[in-house]
C-alpha cells in the first residue's frame, strides 16, 4: 500500500488525536497505519532565514512524521487572515459583503502556497498518495505540479461551494479553479456543493463535463464527488446516567457549541429563543439556552463585530425575561473541554445547530450520538448545514426565520417520546455509517480509483500568449450587450 502525504494549513498534535475529536482522529489513524507523513503550519509566526524557510521541522511520531513549517508576520496576515479568512472563507459561504477583495491578498496566499510545495518536494517518494485538505491550500497542487510532482492527487474542501455567481465575484476565480484542476480527485461535503462547482466550472471556465462523470479543465481531467464528513460516535456517547437523583435540573436545556463565526447563524440563534419566550410565556423559567462559543480569528474585524453583537442580544435578552433565580441564555465565550462538552450534550433536551451556511456541522451529528436511546433529545438543525442533507429526521428550520425556529422549539419540547426514539434511531444509524473512518477510506479509494484510470497529461503551465487569448475570450463572453436605444 502506498504512503500517504496529507497537507494542510495547520497540522494536529497526534499524540493528542482522540482528544481532538472530529476528523483528527481519523486522520490519525490513517497517517500510523500508512507510515504517513503530515506537512502543515506549525502555528508559530516568526521571521526566519531563506534557507530556513523551505526547510520544514521534522517530528518522527512513532510510525508517523510530522513536518511543519512557520509563517512570516507579514504571511500571517496576508495568506491566513487576509485571503484565506478575509476573502476565501465569507465568499465560500456566500458572504460577499464581507470579502476583502480590494486589499491585494492573493499573491501571499499563492507564495505561501509555493513555497510549502517546494519544502514538500524533496520530501516525497515516487508511489506517495498525496491529500490536500481546505481551502488554504487550493493552489497546492498546481504549485506541486509545476515542480514536476506527478503522484496521485486528491484535495478535500471542508466548507461549502458558493452558487457559480458568487464564485465568479472573485477576482482571482480562474487562479483558483485552475488551481482545483490539478487535482485528480476533489472532495466535497455535499451533493449540492458538487453541483455548484461543476456549474462554475462550466459557467466561468468552459469546463466541458465527460461522459464518465469526469470534468474537463485546464487541459486535464478532474474527478469531483461528495464524502460527507463525519465523527468518532464511540468517543461521544455519554456514559453517565441521563440525570442526577441528587441534583435534578431545574430547566430544560438546549445546547447550542459554535465556533464564534459569522457563518455559525448566533444572532438569529439568540433571536429566535428570546421571540420563543416571548411568544410562550408558559416555558418561561423553564428552560435554558447554553451556548457555547468558544473565540476564533479575533484579529479579522468581522469575528469582533458578531463579539459584540451578541454580547449584546444575550444581555437584552436576559435583561427583558430573566429573574433572580432564572437566566434565559448562558452565553459561554470560552472553549470547554470534550468529555464535559459529551454531558452537556446528553442532558440537553435540544440540540439547537442553526448556522446560516456550514460545510457541514460536527455538532449535529455528536450531539446525537451522545444521547440516551431510552430518552433521547430532539436535533433543530438548519436546512443550510451541509448535515441537512443526510439528517433528514432533524426538525430542519430556515434559520432566517426566527418565528419558525420559535416554534420548532416548542414541538421539540411537547416531543412523545415514541417520535423521539424514531428519529434518534434514525439519525444514530446514519451518524454510525457515515463515520470518519468511513469519510476517510471513501476518499482515499475514490482517489486511487481515479488514478487507476490512467494518468493524466503532464501539469503544463498556460504560455503568456495562450493566457492572453483566453482572458480575451472570456472578456468578450462577459460584456454586456450595448443596445442601440
Ligand atoms: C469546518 C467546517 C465542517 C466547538 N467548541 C468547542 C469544541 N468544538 C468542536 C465541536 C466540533 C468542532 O469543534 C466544530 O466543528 P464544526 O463542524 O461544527 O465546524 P467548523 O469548526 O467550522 O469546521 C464545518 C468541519 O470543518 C469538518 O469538515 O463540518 O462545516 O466549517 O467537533 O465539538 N470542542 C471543545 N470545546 C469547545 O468549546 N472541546
Amino acid at each position: 500500500m502506498s504512503r500517504i502525504v496529507l497537507v494542510s494549513n495547520r497540522v494536529a498534535d497526534l499524540s493528542r488525536a482522540a482528544q481532538a475529536g472530529g476528523v483528527v482522529i481519523a486522520i490519525a489513524d490513517l497517517l500510523r497505519s500508512r507510515n504517513g507523513l503530515w506537512l502543515g503550519w506549525s502555528g508559530k509566526i516568526g521571521e526566519k532565514s531563506e534557507e530556513q524557510r523551505t526547510a520544514p521541522d521534522i517530528l518522527e511520531t512513532g510510525t508517523a512524521t510530522v513536518a511543519t513549517l512557520h509563517l512570516s508576520n507579514r504571511e500571517y496576515k496576508e495568506y491566513y487572515l487576509g485571503y484565506s479568512n478575509g476573502v476565501l472563507w465569507p465568499v465560500f459561504h456566500s458572504r460577499l459583503d464581507l470579502a476583502q477583495f480590494e486589499a491585494g491578498y492573493y499573491q501571499r496566499y499563492l507564495e505561501v502556497n509555493r513555497r510549502f510545495a517546494q519544502a514538500l518536494r524533496p520530501l516525497l517518494r515516487p508511489h506517495d498518495t498525496i491529500w490536500v485538505h481546505d481551502y488554504h491550500m487550493i493552489p497546492f497542487g498546481m504549485e506541486l505540479r509545476k515542480l514536476g510532482v506527478e503522484n496521485p492527487m486528491g484535495f478535500f474542501l471542508h466548507i461549502p461551494v458558493p452558487p457559480a455567481q458568487t464564485f465568479l465575484a472573485i477576482p482571482e476565480h480562474r487562479e483558483l479553479a485552475r488551481g482545483l484542476a490539478a487535482y485528480d480527485l476533489v472532495g466535497l461535503q455535499t451533493r449540492v456543493d458538487v453541483g455548484n462547482l461543476i456549474d462554475y466550472l462550466q459557467d466561468g471556465v468552459f469546463g466541458r463535463l465527460l461522459q464518465d462523470g469526469r470534468i474537463r479543465a485546464f487541459d486535464r481531467e478532474l474527478s469531483i464527488a461528495s464524502f460527507p464528513v463525519g465523527i468518532d460516535v464511540d468517543s461521544f456517547i455519554g456514559s453517565r446516567p441521563k440525570r442526577s437523583r441528587e441534583h435534578p435540573p431545574t430547566a430544560t436545556r438546549l445546547i447550542g457549541v459554535d465556533r464564534l463565526d459569522y457563518t455559525k447563524g448566533l444572532p438569529q440563534k439568540f433571536r429566535a429563543f428570546g421571540r420563543f419566550l416571548e411568544k410562550y410565556p408558559d416555558y418561561r423559567r423553564k428552560v435554558i439556552l447554553s451556548q457555547i462559543a468558544p473565540p476564533t480569528r479575533e484579529s479579522v474585524v468581522a469575528y469582533a463585530d458578531i463579539r459584540h453583537e451578541l454580547e449584546t442580544l444575550s444581555g437584552t435578552i436576559n435583561g427583558k425575561f430573566g429573574e433572580l433565580d432564572w437566566v434565559p441564555i448562558q452565553y459561554i465565550h470560552r472553549s470547554t473541554p470534550r468529555r464535559m462538552l459529551v454531558d452537556v450534550y446528553r442532558h440537553s433536551r435540544i440540540g439547537f445547530v442553526t448556522p446560516l451556511r456550514d460545510g457541514m456541522n460536527l455538532v449535529a451529528k455528536e450531539y446525537v450520538a451522545a444521547q440516551d436511546p431510552e430518552d433521547p433529545g430532539v436535533l433543530i438543525l438548519s436546512r443550510f448545514a451541509g448535515a441537512a442533507e443526510q439528517m433528514k429526521q432533524a426538525l430542519i428550520v430556515n434559520p432566517y426565520d426566527v418565528e419558525e425556529m420559535a416554534d420548532s422549539i416548542k414541538v421539540a419540547l411537547e416531543m412523545g417520546l415514541q417520535e423521539r426514539q424514531d428519529r434518534y434511531q434514525a439519525l444514530v444509524s446514519g451518524v454510525r455509517t457515515h463515520d470518519t473512518f468511513a469519510w476517510c477510506r471513501s476518499f482515499l479509494s475514490a482517489l486511487e480509483n481515479v488514478r487507476r484510470r490512467g494518468p493524466q497529461l503532464p501539469f503544463d503551465p498556460p504560455s503568456e500568449a495562450a493566457k492572453k487569448a483566453l482572458q480575451e475570450i472570456e472578456h468578450a463572453h462577459e460584456l454586456p450587450n450595448i443596445r442601440s436605444n
